[in-house]
């Protein structure tokens, strides 16, 4: 079974004015449907067929260039797609608020930490917030399409929001004003969709 484009659960222009109609068309339709394509392409016929994308992403070192890209690329967007919302904004409450509380200090703290590693991650790239081995909470950035499920990446563990800094991500709107991208993406976060992440990652 071939990995699929997930399809968006909300219309291409429900994150407006935050994240424009164009923007999300293209970066659905085109990019993220390009990833899953060169995905498939680069594992048919190839021992990695059949295994989970989490799967092929813990052993990346040992694969090609194309499918590290569009592998990354693949998880990368379906995540970013389930982690934004029309309702979304605001802040986590429950057991993610009280773990980013422990973890950072407070949330505003929380928010200054992620906001740095996505305003100077050099060129493209993503910014995480993943749960570590030990169940801990960290803030990391990746460059391309990697991530830190990636054997590749220093820094690893499960990814529970990303943010994609790559300029195809917001140039349409906001051309090189990169931070008030960042400033924007906090209205949309889903952190329902964060929380049950969360949930999942700490087993
Ligand atoms: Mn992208």
């Amino acid at each position: 079974m071939a990995f699929q484009l997930p399809p968006l659960t909300y219309s291409f222009d429900a994150l407006e004015p935050h994240i424009d109609a164009r923007t999300m068309e293209i970066h659905h339709d085109k990019h993220h449907a390009g990833y899953t394509n060169n995905l498939n392409g680069a594992i048919e016929g190839s021992a990695l067929e059949g295994k989970t994308i989490e799967e092929i992403l813990g052993q990346v070192s040992k694969q090609s260039p194309a499918v590290r890209n569009n592998g990354g690329g693949y998880y990368n967007h379906s995540l970013f797609w389930e982690i934004m919302s029309p309702d979304g904004g605001g802040e986590p409450d429950g057991d993610l608020a009280a773990a980013i509380n422990a973890r950072f200090g407070s949330f505003n703290e929380f928010k200054a930490a992620f906001t740095k590693a996505a305003t100077t991650q050099f060129g493209s790239g993503w910014a995480w917030l993943i749960v570590d081995a030990s169940g801990e909470l960290a803030v990391t950035s990746t460059a391309n399409q990697d991530n830190p499920l990636m054997d590749v990446n220093p820094v690893k563990g499960t990814p529970i929001l990303g943010l994609d800094v790559w300029e195809h991500a917001y140039y349409l709107n906001y051309q090189n004003r990169r931070p008030d991208y960042v400033t924007a993406f906090w209205n949309v976060v889903n952190w329902k969709a964060v929380a049950a992440r969360y949930a999942k990652a700490k087993g």
